[in-house]
Parts: C-alpha cells; structure tokens; sequence
C-alpha cells in the first residue's frame, strides 16, 4: 500500500534512504549508483545494506522464523541451526534455462544455451519492472577467497531473498571488510537476483516465493555481469557460487591466464609429515564432498586427509612456477541424502551446528533426518513438504537434492592452510567419473597433454534407466560442462596453452571408484579405501613408487599399492585394473561424438592426443 500511495515522493524517500546507509558503509561511486539504478527499477520496499554481523543474521532469522520461511531447530541438539521448505518446483539448478549471453553464439558454444545480450536485457529488464514490490532489497558485498587475497574477487549480490542472504554469509566471506576491501574503485562483479513473483499490495508472502515458468539464470560474459530471476535455490540463486565461482569465473581465467575449476582441493599428510595437495574434478554423483573430506583406513596409520575445499578450486601460477590453489567458497553446500556417520563423520560434524537445511525432513524432537543418515528411519517426520511422514509412507521424507550449508570452520579436518590468500601448491590433479566396465580404478596420465585429453573425454555412465538408456555415458569434460562460461573447444585449448604458464606442472591422474564385476557387484570398496591410491598418487607426483605403463598410462603394479589391513588379492587387482584393447578402441571412437560437435573450436593438440591414443592401441 505504502510504495504505490507515495509514489514518486516515495521513490525518493526511498533512494535517499539507502544512499544514507550506502554512504555510511562505502564510497563506492559505481557501486553505489548500480544500486540506486536497481531500486529505481526493482521498487523494493526497504532496502538494506548487509554488514554481515551475527546480529544482522539472528534478526534475519528470527523474521524468517515468524513469517513461516523457515524452522528454527531443537537448540540442545542442532545449536543455531534452521529448516527451510522450498517450493516443491524449485528444488535445484535449471540447466535449460541458464543462459551465456556473450556477444557471439560462438563465444557461448555449442554447450551453453544462449540468446543475444540485447534480446536478453530486454527481456530481464521487463521481468525485473516492480519484481521486488513488498519487499526487501538486501545487497550483499561478498568476497570469493579470503578477503583481500591475491587470487580472490569481490561480487556484489542484490536480492530480494533473506533465504540467500543467510546462505551467502556460511558460502563466501561477505559485508564490511569486503567493502572495505574494495575502496573507491575496484573492481567487483554485479550479480542481480530475484525471485519474483511480486507481491500485490497489502499482501503477505508466501513461505516461498519463485516463479518457475520465467526462470532465467544468465550470465553476460564480457560484462562479467550476472542475473538471476525466479528462483530461490542453490546456484540459481547463491550466485557467488556455480555463475561468479565458475562461469564468470573461467572466463576471467582464460584471459588472465589462471583456472577456475569444479574440483575439491584435499592435503594428504604422510607419517614422515610430508604434505602434498590434490585438486580433483568429478562429474556430480560420483561423491566428491566424500572424497574431500576421507577418513584413511585404520591400518594405514600416520596418513590423514585434510580438506581444503569440495566443490571448486581458483588455480594460479605462482611467483615460483608452481601452481597453486584456493578455495573460493567458505562453506559446503553438501547433499544430505546418503551423508551419515559412515560415509562421511566429517560432513556430519561439520553440520552438528550453525547450519541451515534445505528440503531435509524434521524430526519430532526438532531435529533433521534424511535418507541414508541412519539405517532406521524414525517412526514419525515431517517430510520436505511439510506432511507428516512414517516409514510405511511411499514417498521420500527427505528430497534427494536435499542440502545442508555449513560453515568450513565446523569440518573437523579443514586444512589448516584453508584459508591461506595465496593458495597451497597442486602437486597432482585428478579426474574421476562413474563408470561400470572399461575403465581400471587409477592410471596417471604421460604428460600434461594426455591429461588434457583424459580429462576432456571423462564421462559418467546413467545409473537410473529414468535418466536416459542405462549404461550410457554422458560426457563431461573436466566436470565443467554446465560451468564453463565460454566454448568449450577454447576452454581445452586454454587447458593445452597453462602448460606455458606452469613451470612444475602438476601430475594429472585418472580414477573410477565404481568398476562392476558381471555380477553387478562393485570391484572397489570405496570410501576410505580410496586411501590407498591416493597414496599412489601422491608418492607418484614425487616420483617415489613404481609403476607400469599401458596404452592408456601408467598404473600401479599390485606391490605398488598399500594393501595393509585389507584383503584384496592380486586376482582381485587384476579385475579392477584389466584394460581390454577392443573395449577401449570403441571408447576411442565414443570420445568423436563430442569431437565433433567441437569441432569448430576443438584445439589440434586434442586430435594429436586421439592419434597417439590410437596408435599406442
Ligand atoms: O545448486 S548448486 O549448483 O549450488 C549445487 C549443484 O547443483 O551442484
Ligand atoms: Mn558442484
């Protein structure tokens, strides 16, 4: 009522209003203006400046609590802790309706939907007419990588969402220090969300607002610039994440000449006190958060796995040719189904608090339960929609997409270099995928463009015939295929070009924890086994322990492997590491599918690789 009864006065109170706080808070004079701009378009109807203290979080929580957005949980067993119920239609990332709008089709590529950045701009800019009307606007100064640190950028996020401010402040290092961080000048990256679906006069809010059918995630590459209009969820609307962290991102990368990458960082620290750092990439569902964070086998005694990041590394090169590697974010944003005290006690104990939870269900003492967090589930939930639940119930209680956003801080193994603004140095990178048959658990790359090649070609086999045939692969070069803002033939070629950049290059590294015997039944333990070559790979990269070579790298002999309290016999390794020449020359030929829906943009270096492939074959 207000906003429409005051007009013009209004508007004018209102721009008055949040320049009073902007100038309190930054002499940002671009910035600033951005956000006048905005709230003259948007017509929120309060705008607010984050500082990003504790106190504005509890207050934002406790108005989320009383307007029905959110749950807070059981404090003696979930201190500081919340429940949040999406809209049953928002509930993960829309792959088809993200957009690279660079200035050419071509710059986005064949990959990437994308639609002319005029034609776009006119579309979000009547989308975005009046979106914010009976709401807040809160912008966010957030800064991805320590604050102020080498490799570190600075975003800006307005939105109309408390939900994404609260995500924000676990996800990236945000408020004052950041604007401090930024002057008068710098340079930071404008990021525009909202959910929609404005609210008409006097009305109130639903718990969870969005607007499905007009969903638009889209990225403006050459004006590192991002929008976001519809929903509320994960990396549609936490936009320092997958579109600053990795779309923007890259694209800054390949001209600044570093890496923005979709892998976690991990330390593995051997009983001498040797510390090597691993960055690895694999496609989603194939377990990083788990891999990040790996408990070694008791047997192995002296070995520990520090975890530096889950879900995204900035490389670069560093003063001494090494490259190193932060991790931009400063929380998980993990999946709770199937995380337990089994599977990952370090994800469990870094969500123990201060943790917000995303479509999980709740239990009647207050607390959260998902599938697969104890065997048994409890008599009686309240499921992610909000309906009482039991285990006679056909549905899921929890939604599979179901996350929980945690501070690092809480992870019981973070790596004590986590926030280090320089990064630690990559000895190794590894590429991972789900595959059932062809591929053998661990073999290391010649060189570095081998490993270019390996990791261009690494894919993930379809486990539910609902997804597509059963058994097929589904390329995803580099785990980057809906995150890498530019075309993909010039991201391979910007990969083949780091070697120039790099004077110690990394070793690069293959793996397949899930190869299935005919039976069907899984060859590898998995989990914390996955020690064992990971310390092949570690002492590979320092060239301490032997290894074989094969048409498709080197692997580890069976005496390689640190087999100590673990049953598993050469006949076993034999199956697990068998390459048969006729499965892996069709392979070959599978890896020309996506050659030539590249081809245009495909560097010549990964035609060569292919021959050498095939003719070592
Ligand atoms: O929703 S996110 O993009 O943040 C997580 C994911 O889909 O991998
Ligand atoms: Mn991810």
């Amino acid at each position: 009522m207000l906003i429409k009864s005051y007009g013009t006065r209004y508007k004018i109170y209102m721009k008055v209003n949040s320049l009073i706080q902007a100038e309190t808070m930054t002499a940002h004079k671009a910035l600033i203006k951005w956000v006048s701009k905005t709230v003259e378009m948007c017509e929120p109807d309060a705008v607010h400046w984050c500082d990003g203290s504790q106190a504005e979080a509890d207050r934002l929580f406790e108005e989320m609590v009383t307007s029905g957005m959110c749950v807070k949980l059981n404090e003696a067993k979930r201190p500081n802790s919340y429940l949040f119920r999406s809209d049953p239609k928002d509930v993960a990332r829309v792959e088809s309706r993200t957009f690279i709008c660079s200035q050419s089709r071509d710059g986005s590529g064949p990959t990437n939907n994308w639609e002319d950045p005029v034609v776009m701009r006119r579309k979000l800019k009547k989308l975005f007419k009046g979106c914010m009307a009976g709401r807040t606007m809160y912008v966010i100064p957030f800064s991805m990588g320590p604050v102020g640190g080498p490799i570190s950028k600075i975003g800006v996020e307005i939105t109309d969402s408390p939900y994404v401010v609260v995500n924000m402040r676990i996800m990236a290092r945000i408020g004052q220090p950041v604007l401090d961080a930024l002057g008068e000048r710098g340079f930071f990256i404008p990021c525009l969300h909202s959910v929609g679906q404005p609210l008409a006069p006097g009305a109130e809010d639903v718990p969870w607002p969005c607007d499905p059918p007009n969903t638009h995630i889209v990225h403006f590459p050459e004006e590192r610039a991002i929008v976001s209009y519809g929903s509320g969820y994960g990396g549609n609307a936490l936009l320092g994440k997958k579109c600053l962290a990795l779309r923007i991102a890259s694209v800054l990368a390949h001209d600044e000449g570093w890496m923005a990458e979709h892998m976690l960082i991990l330390g593995v620290e051997e009983p001498c006190g040797r510390k090597t750092y691993v960055a690895a990439a694999f496609p989603s569902a194939c377990g990083k958060t788990n891999f990040a964070m790996l408990i070694p086998p008791k047997a192995m005694e002296g070995y520990k796995v520090t975890c530096v990041g889950d879900d995204i590394a900035w490389l670069k090169p560093g003063p001494d040719g090494s490259l190193y590697a932060i991790n931009p974010e400063a929380g998980f944003f993990g999946v709770a189904p199937g995380t337990s005290e089994k599977t990952n006690p370090s994800a469990m104990t870094s969500c123990a608090r201060d943790t917000i939870f995303t479509n999980v269900a709740l239990t009647d003492d207050g607390d959260v339960w998902w599938e697969g967090m104890t065997e048994e589930a409890p008599a009686h939930l309240i499921d992610w929609h909000g309906n009482d639940w039991t285990p006679e119930s056909e549905t899921l209680a929890a939604h599979p997409n179901s996350r929980f956003t945690a501070p690092a801080a809480n992870c019981p193994v973070i790596d004590s270099s986590w926030e280090k603004p320089e990064g630690v140095r990559i000895d190794a990178i590894a590429f991972g995928g789900r595959r059932m048959r062809d591929e053998p658990m661990v073999t290391q790359a010649f060189n570095w463009g081998h490993g270019v090649y390996l990791a261009a070609t690494i894919g993930s086999e379809m486990t539910a015939a609902a997804e597509g045939q059963l058994g097929q692969v589904r390329r995803d070069p580099m785990a980057m295929l809906p995150f890498c803002g530019y075309n993909m033939g010039d991201y391979f070629r910007h990969w083949f070009k780091m070697r120039n950049n790099i004077q110690s290059l990394p070793a690069i590294f293959k793996v397949n924890w899930f190869r299935k015997s005919e039976e069907g039944a899984f060859l590898w333990p998995g989990y914390g086994e996955n020690m064992r070559p990971l310390r092949w790979i570690v002492e590979r990269a320092s060239g301490r322990v032997g290894a074989v070579e094969t048409p498709i790298g080197w692997m580890p002999h069976y005496e390689d492997i640190d087999w100590r309290g673990l049953d598993f016999t050469p006949a076993d390794f034999e199956a697990l590491m068998e390459i048969d020449r006729p499965t892996l020359r069709m392979q070959t030929l599978a890896h020309e599918e996506l050659f030539l829906k590249l081809f245009e943009h495909l560097p010549k270096e990964m035609i060569f690789e292919r021959e050498l492939l095939i003719s070592r074959l």
